[in-house]
């Protein structure tokens, strides 16, 4: 039963019961309207209704947002609840989100338990809410609160609410406080749909918009929810909420909410392939050897996870800095508000920082995040092999090296997987799991076990250089810097894919991460480049500038005073220069041409690592792009665009590219079976 309900004395008790998070379907929607005519012919005093389990509830199932809406709606079941005679009251015991917030907004009052959040992550999801979400919380805390917690979609905590008047009453046990309250204190309230909206105030609507603009440019629904929001200032309570339904459902079919459920349900769907029957390693303490930024964010994941972290550094020096590299992660937590003192602590006492790898004789799980060199891997990995349990499953953190090679140093090459974080490691969401020839599954599943107890996006690679995302950044990457060379300035390329829907472009990021990381990687690679490739040499020239990017003050960009990033005219004469020499005459590229090309060549290169196997699915391709990368989630990840642009003309515009320069831009043989077969992207696999 997906709504239970009883009587005791005169309280109707009235139960949203769908695990895992009580989503509110069909079902749900029909049974609460069914249980607000029971509770008027049982004459009860009050209704109290709950969720069962940790949740409140989580919003309206999005699993049916892809059919055509079925009645009962919710706006009408909350009317129903909302108009009734017998007051209803929210005992709110875990997460109200979207849907379930809204079944509270309609009740009368609102108790909640501390440990309860309660929000309107339509946003999230591409819509707005749409069962008075956008008419009933203005109403209730006011036009700025609603605005920032309706268009940001992030939900706030039970205090919070109570300091906003969202919630009542915050009390340990929400049933029993809810029982507590006096029946004629219940009458007296007036249903918020009667309450006078606030105030229509033009400054803090335009203000939000500037926001939004900035903020999440190119997102349609945050700004649709401001204008029905604004609508609802002027206009009476139930026409508004016909401008509200009309919008959410308008929203509900566009391509930004189905890529970003796609994403949603994506990213919940991840996890081990269903084949992988091994059992992983109990995980306890786990080694991690180097201390530099990315060694210490994966150190505090596994910390923040509960687990105990022995840190292997080469000295003395390197075991000061790996301990400061993590305390300046523990101080930011802790001035961010994510841990109190005692968590610091806790984290504390479960490190040790050492350069014996004795000290990790108990670990059973090793992860090696040291620098990014054969040879050191490979020393690296046969310490830890004298050192820990034969069972022990080591793991490198390489982004680009050949895993294969590298397990070929153990006895047992079976142990080693590789586990590919991204920096900050212990922020970002994406894990990827490297299976080389010989992984055992143990290893394996092991690396999935892990991924769950971090909370992270785990996606399942094979062996490669760049893996699966490194290698198609670095054909974005080649593309930009064409692009550069032929037509454009970097700041151009940059801004051509803000407008596309990326925080920010290839090389403000590049700028970020440090020029000589990519610089490292093309030595490494010149051995293997296929001389017919055309190579662009503009980076190479920017490093031995020392432009290496915001750690040495300049990159692509300028940055005085360390502040903010300001055009540099010698960088942009530094490709009038190499297309001179390299007797090219320069053309001009509209944003749009500029940020077709770089996400073609990213497509191209993500089909052929669909076709060669690397990839699973283009769905992980998607959860990589998307989690590990900045491709905008409303684009639903990279194969999900390219399946919304159609193969087919992804194919006829390779071809057209391709007459310019064949070994950049011929079509994957994935893309042409696709276009041939008339199958989807998200439909291939490989044969
Ligand atoms: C809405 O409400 C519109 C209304 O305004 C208007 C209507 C007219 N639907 O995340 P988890 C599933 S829009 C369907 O792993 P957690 C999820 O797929 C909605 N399924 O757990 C997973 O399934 P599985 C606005 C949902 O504890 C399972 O539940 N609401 C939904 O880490 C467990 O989920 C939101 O945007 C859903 N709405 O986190 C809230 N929610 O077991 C979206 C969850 O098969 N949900 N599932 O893999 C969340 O943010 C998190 O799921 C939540 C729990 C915080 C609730």
């Amino acid at each position: 039963m997906p709504v239970t309900r009883r009587r005791e004395g005169n309280t109707g008790y009235v139960t949203l019961d769908n695990p895992p998070v009580n989503a509110i379907g069909r079902a749900e929607r029909a049974d609460l309207l069914e249980a607000v005519g029971w509770a008027e012919a049982e004459r009860l005093d009050r209704v109290i209704v709950t969720g069962a389990g940790h949740a409140f509830a989580a919003g309206a199932d999005a699993r049916e947002f892809d059919g055509p809406p079925a009645e009962p709606h919710l706006p009408e079941v909350l009317d129903a609840i909302e108009r009734s005679p017998v007051p209803w009251v929210a005992a709110i015991n875990g997460v109200a989100l979207g849907g379930g917030a809204e079944i509270a907004m309609a009740c009368r009052m609102r108790v909640a338990a501390p440990q309860a959040q309660i929000g309107l992550p339509e946003v999230t999801l591409g819509v707005i809410p749409g069962a008075g979400g956008t008419q009933r919380l203005p109403r209730i805390v006011g036009l700025e609160k609603a605005l920032e917690m309706i268009t940001l979609g992030k939900p706030v905590s039970a205090a919070a609410a109570q300091a906003a008047g969202l919630v009542d009453d915050v009390d340990e046990d929400p049933l029993d406080a809810a029982f507590m309250i006096n029946t004629e204190d219940m009458g007296c309230r007036v249903p918020v749909w009667e309450l006078p909206p606030p105030p229509h105030d033009p400054a803090a609507l335009a203000a939000a918009r500037e926001r939004l603009a900035a903020r999440s440019p190119g997102q349609i629904a945050p700004l649709r929810a401001v204008d029905v929001i604004e609508e609802g200032l002027t206009r009476p309570f139930h026409e508004a909420m016909q401008s509200e339904r009309a919008a959410f459902l308008a929203l509900r079919q566009g391509d930004q909410a189905r890529a970003l459920r796609h994403i949603f349900f994506a990213e919940r769907a991840a996890k081990a392939p269903s084949d992988l029957a091994a059992v992983p390693l109990p995980l306890d303490t786990v080694a991690v050897v180097g201390g530099g930024t990315m060694g210490a964010g994966i150190a505090y994941a596994l910390l923040n996870a509960g687990l105990s972290v022995v840190l292997l550094e080469t000295d003395a020096e390197g075991v000061a800095r790996a301990g400061a590299n993590i305390d300046k992660i523990v101080s930011a937590s802790l001035k961010r508000g994510l841990i109190d003192e005692a968590g610091a602590e806790a984290r504390r006492d479960r490190l040790t920082l050492t350069s014996d790898y004795a000290a990790a004789a108990k670990a059973t799980l090793a992860i090696e995040a040291a620098f990014e060199a054969m040879e050191v891997k490979k020393q690296v990995l046969s310490a830890l092999q004298a050192a820990l349990p034969a069972e022990a499953v080591l793991a490198t953190n390489t982004s680009y090296l050949d895993i294969d090679e590298m397990a070929a140093v153990l006895d047992d090459p079976a142990r080693l997987v590789g586990l590919h974080f991204f920096a900050p490691a212990h922020i970002m969401k994406l894990l990827e799991i490297v299976r080389g020839a010989q992984t055992s599954d143990a290893a394996l599943a092991t690396g999935f076990a892990l991924a769950k107890r971090l909370r992270k996006v785990p996606v399942l690679a094979g062996v490669c250089d760049g893996f699966i995302g490194n290698r198609i950044l670095a054909r974005y990457r080649e593309a930009a810097d064409t692009v550069f060379m032929d037509a454009a300035t970097p700041w151009e390329v940059d801004e051509a894919m803000v407008a596309f829907g990326y925080a920010m472009g290839p090389y403000e990021a590049q700028d970020l991460s440090g020029l000589d990381i990519a610089h490292a990687n093309r030595r490494r690679q010149d051995v293997t480049r296929d001389p017919a490739r055309r190579y662009i040499p503009i980076a190479d020239r920017m490093v031995e500038l020392g432009k290496l990017g915001r750690k040495t003050g300049a990159g692509w960009y300028r940055y005085p005073g360390g502040g903010g990033k300001v055009e540099d005219p010698i960088v942009a004469d530094l490709a009038l220069e190499e297309a001179h020499l390299a007797g090219i005459t320069r053309t001009e590229m509209t944003e749009a041409e500029i940020a077709e090309r770089l996400v073609l060549a990213m497509i191209n290169e993500g089909a052929d690592i669909l076709h060669e196997g690397i990839a699973q699915s283009a769905r992980d391709i998607d959860l990589v792009t998307v989690f590990g990368y900045g491709f905008p989630r409303w684009r639903g990840g990279l194969m999900w665009h390219a399946d919304r642009l159609g193969v087919a003309h992804v194919v006829q515009r390779l071809e057209a590219l391709a007459a310019e320069d064949p070994v950049v831009w011929t079509p994957s043989p994935a893309l042409l079976q696709c276009r041939d077969t008339g199958c989807a992207l998200s439909d291939y696999r490989k044969a």
